[in-house]
């Protein structure tokens, strides 16, 4: 994060918020997030207003399910894009370490630029393999037609477990119906990737991220890890985010 790039008074009541903007607005300028990535955000933040700006207990839940079913994985991804890159790149890596997963970068808006630029980032933020980038996407996810569709052989296309924060409705139903399981983080709950989804952390992102990783350290080794994610209910976990949102109206 480029600090000296942002001047945001300390004392502002929404500097959180503020400070979030300006993170994606700088990686905009540095080329990891699409102009369109600016305004996904947007759209995420009014749910984000709505459900008070914290972690509910509901969205606490899924994040411990999806730390589980990452951990009980064997060949499990983090899909990044964009705006994941930029607002959580450590986390993202700690994740992929605590979990064994991969990691692949697989966009939207794909150009090369942005996907080496999304690339460096990660590995400055301690990543040593990342997937996906140039000619190693070299297969595809059957029926759908945006670039997303290109991942690579040993990343995403042969993944038992996908986790995609962030993700256009389109992939979540593909990777679904390759036999995947996948794994949001989605502000929306009635997105098509919120309910096509298996787990659905309805949360910032931003908040998400390290609240997952907690809970993988926590959680990891534990007898009751398949419990954990067995009781879990993702129909229920989306019909209690949508009564938060009601209530915050
Ligand atoms: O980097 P690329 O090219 O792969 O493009 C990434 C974006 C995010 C632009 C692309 O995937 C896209 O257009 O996504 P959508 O279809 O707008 O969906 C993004 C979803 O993420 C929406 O349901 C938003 O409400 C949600 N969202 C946005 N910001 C956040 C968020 N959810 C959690 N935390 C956020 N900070």
């Amino acid at each position: 994060m480029h600090a000296d790039r942002i001047s945001i008074p300390p004392e502002h009541p929404r500097v959180k918020s503020l400070y979030t903007r300006e993170m994606l607005v700088d990686g905009y300028k540095r080329g990891l997030v699409a102009a369109e990535g600016l305004i996904a955000h947007g759209r995420g933040e009014a749910y984000d207003y709505l459900i008070g700006e914290r972690t509910t207990k509901t969205a606490q839940r899924a994040i411990k399910a999806a730390a589980g079913m990452l951990l009980l994985s064997k060949r499990p991804v983090i899909s990044v894009n964009g705006n994941s890159a930029v607002l959580c790149p450590r986390t993202l890596v700690e994740l992929a370490k605590v979990t064994g997963s991969a990691i692949e970068v697989n966009l939207f808006y794909r150009t090369e630029d942005r996907e080496q630029a999304i690339k460096a980032e990660l590995e400055t933020h301690g990543a040593d393999n990342v997937l996906g980038v140039g000619s190693r996407a070299s297969a595809t996810i059957p029926e759908l037609q945006s670039e997303r569709r290109r991942v690579d052989p040993e990343g995403i296309y042969s993944a038992d477990t996908v986790f995609v924060p962030l993700e256009d409705g389109d992939r979540t139903e593909a990777l679904v119906k390759m036999g995947k399981r996948v794994v949001t983080i989605d502000l929306n709950p009635m997105s098509r990737t919120a309910k096509a989804a298996h787990i659905t952390i309805v949360d910032n992102i931003i908040r998400a991220m390290p609240a997952i990783v907690e809970a993988a350290h926590e959680i990891k080794g534990s007898r009751s890890l398949r419990k954990i994610v067995d009781s879990f209910d993702n129909k229920k976990n989306l019909r209690e985010s949508l009564k938060i949102i009601r209530r915050g109206m």
